[in-house]
C-alpha cells in the first residue's frame, strides 16, 4: 500500500515538472516575441536635435510617424547627448496621455497603445521636435 502511494506520488511529481517545463517554454517564446516588437517600434532621437533644423529634414524623431497595431507598444530611445522628452499633445498643449519626463542620453521610454487613434507628441525642451504614433 505504501509502495503504491509512493509510486503515485512520484508520477504526480513527474507530471507537475513536465507541465512546469512546458509553461516555462511558452513564456520564453512570448518574451522573445515581445522584444522583437519593441525593436520594430523603436523611435530614435538622434544627435544634434537639441538645435532647430531637424524638423526641416524630418529627422527630430526617427521615424517621426510610426504606425502600429493596437495593443502594441512603442519604445523611444534618446541617442543624443542632451535631454529630450516624449510628451503627448503639442508644445504648450500637452494631452497628459503619456509623458516620459526628461530622458537622459541613451535612456529609453515605452508606451503601450491599446486604443486606435492618432497620438501627437513633442519634446518639452525643444518645441521643433514633433512626432506621431498612429494606432490602427
Ligand atoms: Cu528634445
Amino acid at each position: 500500500m505504501i509502495k503504491k502511494i509512493t509510486i503515485i506520488a512520484i508520477i504526480t511529481v513527474i507530471i507537475l515538472v513536465t507541465i512546469g517545463l512546458i509553461l516555462s517554454n511558452d513564456s520564453t517564446e512570448k518574451n522573445s516575441e515581445e522584444s522583437e516588437l519593441i525593436v520594430k517600434g523603436d523611435v530614435i532621437m538622434p544627435t544634434k536635435v537639441s538645435r532647430p533644423g531637424c524638423e526641416e529634414i524630418d529627422r527630430c524623431y526617427i521615424p517621426s510617424v510610426i504606425v502600429i497595431d493596437s495593443g502594441k507598444q512603442v519604445t523611444w530611445v534618446n541617442q543624443d547627448s542632451a535631454f529630450h522628452s516624449v510628451t503627448s499633445g503639442f508644445y504648450g498643449e500637452p494631452t497628459e496621455l503619456f509623458d516620459s519626463g526628461h530622458l537622459d542620453p541613451f535612456e529609453s521610454y515605452t508606451v503601450d497603445f491599446d486604443e486606435t487613434g492618432t497620438y501627437d507628441y513633442f519634446c518639452t525642451l525643444h518645441p521643433w521636435m514633433k512626432g506621431q504614433v498612429i494606432v490602427e
